[in-house]
């Protein structure tokens, strides 16, 4: 009883409050862009509002009474589509989970100055939409097209440059990716900073290829070059690295924290005994979860995996675990039918991408 008032008031390793620890720029940025709460992973599909956000620059204010798709610059067809010419074609819902690249930042150090993501950028949806190869293919790619090129309606700067936020994919890519043209998420509109009324989802690849408002595809015969493609969702080792392109989503598991948690440092509270531990894990480009172990202070079991609930969607798990009285700290490692297993250290990235090391949760046991 002393103990846990002890701990949940002066929790060990609670830091000083320090100037400068995140920047007024960092701050504001996480305040724009929220996260997954960990809770709502119990959920097969991520509650609507739950689901992470990214978001570069403004949304935009779009009208989908009047918005258009132009497959325009370098299609031999070149044509465009209304909101409703796109709801009348054959309609796909699929269960996605998206990622966003920059999940888990804040746990690499040293950090480069981006959004500070803990866990939490993450989310899975249904979207409902028509296949894009089709509608590209519609158009007549010019021959010698090696890029397509998607434009969304928001701009900004970032680095001094002017851009609006644009992606691209190669005909390979857009031939082995079932890339969806997308107006709903969970049987509802697009709402406005998922993308209204129009997106793309490219399963099994982080968020960022995933482009929002999208207004223009073109087909280009020299590479894309645009910002969001080039400049930044690159791999590098050192700032000055050209660095290699971000694409698939790597293995990663997150568990819902088990217990109750303390207001302000989210430390978690369990009775002790059987406690039921939970969560999902999911890997890039369709590839299935094969293993979820749960780890207690180091010591590793499996836990059972219940079924995807989308081939590119994540996998339920759980364990049932004695709850020793004590501090402990758990932890959640997924393998993926490629071999790929999380690591325990973050994967060195200059810009903190792809950081998909181990889930950590700190735990207290006792009584209260
Ligand atoms: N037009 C546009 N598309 C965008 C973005 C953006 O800022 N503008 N952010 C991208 C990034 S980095 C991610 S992770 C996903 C996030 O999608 P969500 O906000 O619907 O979760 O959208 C992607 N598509
Ligand atoms: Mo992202």
């Amino acid at each position: 009883m002393g103990r846990t008032r002890e701990i949940f008031t002066a929790y060990p390793g609670k830091p000083e409050t320090q100037d400068g620890l995140y920047s007024e720029d960092e701050t504001r940025l996480a305040n724009r862009n929220s996260g997954l709460l960990l809770e709502t992973l119990r959920h097969d599909i991520t509650p609507t509002g739950a689901h992470y956000l990214l978001i570069h620059f403004d949304i935009p204010h779009l009208d989908a009474q009047r918005h258009q798709l132009e497959f325009g610059a370098g299609f031999d067809a070149p044509y465009s589509l209304s909101m409703d010419d796109i709801r009348a074609l054959p309609a796909v819902t699929m269960p996605v989970t998206l990622e966003c690249a920059g999940n888990g930042r804040a746990r690499v150090s040293p950090r480069s100055h981006s959004m500070p993501w803990g866990v939490e950028a993450v989310g899975t949806s249904e979207w409902t939409g028509t296949p894009l190869a089709p509608l590209i293919e519609r158009a007549r790619p010019a021959e010698g097209t090696v890029d397509f090129s998607f434009t969304g309606a928001d701009v900004g700067f970032d680095k001094g440059e002017k851009h609006p936020f644009g992606r691209s994919l190669t005909p390979q890519e857009l031939a082995e990716l079932d890339v969806l043209l997308v107006y709903e998420m969970n049987g509802q509109p697009l709402l406005p900073q998922h993308g209204a009324p129009l997106r793309i989802v490219v399963p099994g690849w982080y968020g960022m290829a995933s482009v929002k408002w999208l207004t223009r595809i073109e087909a280009l015969t020299e590479r894309y070059t645009g910002f969001q493609q080039v400049q930044t969702y690159r791999y590098r080792d050192h700032a000055d690295d050209p660095g290699r392109p971000v694409t698939a989503i790597r293995v990663k598991s997150l568990m819902v924290p088990p217990g109750v948690p303390d207001w302000g440092s989210r430390l978690r509270f369990i009775e002790p005994g059987a406690t039921r531990v939970q969560g999902r894990a999911w890997s890039g480009g369709g590839v299935p979860i094969v293993r979820v172990e749960f780890g207690v202070d180091g010591q590793w079991q499996d836990a059972e995996l219940i079924a995807p609930v989308g081939q590119y969607a994540w996998t339920g798990w759980h364990v049932d675990w004695q709850a020793s009285p004590g501090e402990h700290v758990l932890q959640c490692r997924a393998t993926d039918a490629a071999g790929h297993v999380q690591p325990l250290q973050p994967p060195w990235d200059a810009s903190g991408f792809g950081n998909n090391m181990v889930h950590e949760v700190g735990v207290f046991v006792g009584s209260a």
